[in-house]
C-alpha cells in the first residue's frame, strides 16, 4: 500500500515536469464581431490560436497593449502578414499564430479596419 501511494506520488510529479503543449484556442469571426471578447490562458506557456474568418470581407486580429493598439489606430499599414501578434486574415480563410505570455498580463484584440473596432471587433485576453 505504501509503494502504491508512492508510485502514484512520483507520476504527479512527473505530469508536472513534463514540457506544456500548447493550448489551444479558436476564435471566429462573423458579422464583423469576434465569437469570444474575452479570452482567459495561462501564462507561460505556449497557447495556439486560429483565429478563423466567415465574413466575405477581410479582418484583422491584433493583440497588445492600449499603446500598441493606439499606434495601430493612427497607423496607415493597410496589410498585417508577418508578426505573430498582428494577423490579418482574409475573407473565408483561417489564420493561426503561436504567443506565449511571460507573465500574467492583460491585453486587448481588435481589429483596426475602419469602423470595425468601434463596431465591436473588440476583445480582452487575460493571462494568469
Ligand atoms: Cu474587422
Amino acid at each position: 500500500m505504501k509503494h502504491a501511494l508512492s508510485l502514484l506520488l512520483l507520476v504527479v510529479v512527473a505530469g508536472a515536469c513534463a514540457p506544456a503543449a500548447p493550448r489551444a484556442v479558436t476564435i471566429a469571426i462573423h458579422y464583423s464581431q469576434y465569437s469570444t471578447n474575452q479570452v482567459d490562458v495561462p501564462a507561460g506557456v505556449p497557447i495556439t490560436f486560429t483565429i478563423r474568418n466567415d465574413d466575405p470581407i477581410d479582418h484583422e486580429w491584433m493583440i497588445g497593449d492600449m499603446a500598441m493598439h493606439e499606434r495601430h489606430r493612427a497607423g496607415t499599414e493597410a496589410v498585417h502578414a508577418s508578426r505573430p501578434d498582428e494577423l490579418t486574415i482574409p475573407a473565408l480563410s483561417t489564420r493561426t499564430t503561436t504567443l506565449t505570455f511571460p507573465v500574467a498580463m492583460t491585453l486587448q484584440y481588435m481589429c483596426h479596419l475602419p469602423g470595425h473596432e468601434a463596431y465591436g471587433m473588440f476583445g480582452v485576453l487575460v493571462a494568469k
